[in-house]
C-alpha cells in the first residue's frame, strides 16, 4: 500500500503575478475563467505521486491561494499557519514583484512559519519579450537562498507541474528542502506599502477580516464566506474603496444574522462601521 501524506502549501506574491492562474493550471489544467476569479484563502487539493526511496508516496497537497496583498498582517498570520512549503511567485514583466519577495514575502514567511522550503516561480514566461529581469538575475536571486526557481507560464502550462513537484519533493525531505537566509530578514511595515490614508485603511480591513473569521470555528470556512461576500460587493483588496468596503460590511451583517443573534450581528456591524469612521475622520 502506498503511504499517504498531507502537506499544506501557500502560494504567495504580489497582486496579479498569476497565483490563482497557476493553481488553476495545475489543478484543473485550464487557463480560462470557468473557475472563480480568486479562491481566496480557500484550499484546493491535489494528489501528487512522488518517488521516495524505493517507493512512491501519495502526497496530498492542500494548496492555499492568497487573498489580499502586502500589508494584511493578521490575514497572513492565519493563512500561513501550519504551512509546510511555499511558492514565491513573481511576474517577469514587473521587476518590483521580484524585489518584494526579498523585501516582504520571504521575511514574512520566515518570521511567521520559520525556515520552510520554498520555490521561486517567475511567471508569465510567455511574455519573455517584455521581461524586466533576466534568467541570470533570477538564478542569482534563487542561489542566495539556495532554493530552486522555475520560469513558468500559467497561460501555456510551461514548467507549472515541474514547480509543484519540486516543492512537493522538498517538503517530503526537509534536509534537502531547507532554504538558507543570507541576511537578517527585513520586515516591511504597512506604511511602506500603502501610502497616506491607505495605510490605515488596509489596517482596518485586516482587523475586520480577522474579526469576522473569529466567528467561525474553522478559519478557512470563514475565509471562503468572506471571499464570496467581498467578491459580490466588488471589494478589490489590492485597491479597496470605502464604498465597496461598506457594501461588504452590509453583506457580512446579513451573513452573520444567520449564524448569531440578530442584536449581536447588528452590534458587530456597528462596531466595524465605527472602525471605518475613524479613518474617514482622519483620526
Ligand atoms: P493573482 O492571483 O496573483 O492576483 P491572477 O493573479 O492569477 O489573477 O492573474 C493576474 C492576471 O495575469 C490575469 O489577467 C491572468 O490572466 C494573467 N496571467 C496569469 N498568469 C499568466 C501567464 O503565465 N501569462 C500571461 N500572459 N498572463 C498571465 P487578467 O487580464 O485576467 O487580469
Ligand atoms: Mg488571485
Amino acid at each position: 500500500m502506498k503511504k499517504e501524506i498531507i502537506k499544506k502549501m501557500c502560494v504567495l506574491g504580489d497582486g496579479a503575478v498569476g497565483k490563482t492562474s497557476l493553481i488553476r493550471r495545475f489543478v484543473y489544467d485550464t487557463f480560462d475563467d470557468i473557475y472563480i476569479t480568486t479562491i481566496g484563502s480557500k484550499t484546493t487539493a491535489k494528489v501528487l505521486h512522488i518517488p521516495f526511496g524505493n517507493e512512491s508516496i501519495m502526497l496530498k497537497l492542500q494548496i492555499w491561494d492568497l487573498l489580499g496583498q502586502k500589508g494584511f498582517a493578521k490575514l497572513h498570520v492565519s493563512s500561513f499557519k501550519g504551512a509546510n512549503g511555499v511558492f514565491m511567485v513573481t511576474d517577469i514583466t514587473r521587476k518590483e514583484t521580484l524585489d518584494s519577495l526579498e523585501e516582504y514575502w520571504i521575511p514574512k514567511v520566515q518570521s511567521l512559519v520559520g525556515n520552510i522550503p520554498f520555490v521561486i516561480l517567475a511567471n508569465k514566461r510567455d511574455l519573455m519579450r517584455k521581461a524586466k529581469f533576466t534568467q541570470e538575475d533570477l538564478r542569482e536571486f534563487a542561489s542566495r537562498y539556495n532554493v530552486p526557481y522555475y520560469l513558468t507560464s500559467a497561460k501555456n502550462g510551461r514548467n507549472v507541474n515541474q514547480a509543484f513537484y519540486a516543492l512537493g519533493r522538498n517538503m517530503m525531505d526537509p534536509r534537502i528542502g531547507k532554504p538558507k537566509f543570507p541576511s537578517r530578514p527585513k520586515i516591511i511595515h504597512p506604511h511602506q506599502i500603502f501610502e497616506g490614508e491607505r495605510v490605515e485603511f488596509a489596517r482596518i480591513i485586516d482587523i475586520i477580516i480577522d474579526d469576522f473569521c473569529k466567528g467561525y470555528s474553522d478559519f478557512e470556512d470563514g475565509m471562503s464566506v468572506l471571499e464570496r461576500q467581498f467578491e459580490m460587493a466588488k471589494l478589490d483588496l489590492s485597491n479597496p474603496t470605502i464604498e465597496a468596503l461598506k457594501r461588504a460590511l452590509d453583506r457580512l451583517e446579513l451573513v452573520e444574522q444567520g449564524i448569531k443573534k440578530r442584536e449581536i450581528a447588528r452590534a458587530d456591524h456597528l462596531k466595524r462601521l465605527r472602525w471605518l469612521e475613524e479613518i474617514q475622520l482622519g483620526t
